[in-house]
């Protein structure tokens, strides 16, 4: 009996440094859209404490979410589909207008200033298993993105 309660704790205890892998997820936010519009970019700031990768997500807002990068191609800014974004152990990974985003494809309704936008992401932590990272974002109008 006291073996295998031995066991189960030092089973937990193993077990725990590989639950610390996460991502920080900080400014996230959302273009307010125009009535009828069908997509919106999302924008936010990732850390992870561990070499992760971003795989996609789901929003309850729009029937599809997909990752994003806005590139230069023969001097036309193009937007390109991801298969996934590398966040790399301590650096930030900025999304922001311009760069990598996230966008919400095939809209359900209007996304008006100070909404909050609910979405999940899904991450692959460095052991190879997939997380779920539930996030809030603020809806803000358009003209209310500011770059650095
Ligand atoms: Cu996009």
């Amino acid at each position: 009996m006291q073996r295998t309660l031995l066991t189960l704790l030092l089973g937990l205890t193993l077990a725990a440094p590989a639950v610390a892998d996460s991502v920080k997820v900080e400014n996230a936010w959302v273009r307010a859209t125009a009535p009828g519009q069908q997509v919106a970019g999302g924008f936010m700031n990732l850390t992870a404490d561990a070499d992760m990768t971003l795989l996609g997500g789901v929003s309850p807002v729009s029937k599809a979410f997909e990752l994003h990068i806005m590139k230069m191609e023969n001097g036309v800014m193009e937007m390109r589909q991801m298969k996934e974004i590398a966040l790399p152990k301590g650096k930030t990974v900025s999304l922001e207008p311009g760069g990598l985003h996230v966008m919400f494809i095939g809209l359900r309704g209007q996304i008006k200033p100070g909404q909050k936008v609910p979405m999940t992401l899904i991450v692959k932590a460095a052991d190879g298993k997939e997380q779920k990272l539930v996030v809030a974002a603020e809806a803000r109008k358009a003209g209310g993105g500011h770059h650095h």
